[in-house]
């Protein structure tokens, strides 16, 4: 059984993880009309991995007896003009859902629900993972320069760590 706190901010996150599905898909349709072939097919592989994790938290709210909603997502917004500036927008926002799984945590404590704290920790390294993997691309970014782009477009899916429960 969840409380109403829990199970409120839990259909939070069902939004937001649904929200950051629809904003990687808006970056990857972005990806596709600019060229970058290599950079739109990392950000579809990112979409499927958000809208995996907005399953996760239907089928776990459903699971302990609450009631999953399943929201209309707002419309993705973003504005950028080069690469750098996709993927710092990608970070800015990966961190803006560290910041709303950490309030998960905190709440889930106050409320002595250690099963959903249990539960809400392959998040938490979840959130480490992506993060890193942002920042990599970053730096490699960094590394080969804008005027490479093809050479990064050619390979940024090698820096693409498989998601949990997603084929090697
Ligand atoms: Fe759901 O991890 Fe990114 O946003």
């Amino acid at each position: 059984m969840l409380s109403k706190k829990v199970e409120n901010i839990l259909n939070k996150q069902i939004e937001k993880e649904g929200y950051s599905s629809n904003l990687y898909l808006a970056m990857a349709s972005w990806a596709e009309n600019e060229g970058y072939k290599g950079i739109s097919d990392w950000l579809y592989a990112q979409t499927e991995e958000e809208r995996m994790h907005m399953l996760k938290f239907i089928s776990y709210i459903n699971e302990k007896d609450g009631k999953a909603i399943i929201p209309a997502f707002e419309k993705p917004v973003f504005k950028v003009k080069t690469v750098k500036e996709l993927f710092d927008a990608v970070l800015k926002h990966e961190k803006f859902i560290t910041a709303s799984i950490n309030d998960i945590v905190e709440l889930v404590l106050q409320e002595k629900d250690f099963s959903t704290y249990s539960w809400v920790q392959w998040f938490v390294t979840e959130q480490i993972e992506e993060e890193a993997n942002v920042r990599a691309i970053l730096d490699k970014l960094k590394l080969v320069g804008e005027a490479n782009l093809y050479l990064f477009d050619r390979d940024i899916m090698t820096l693409r760590t498989p998601a949990a429960g997603e084929g090697a």
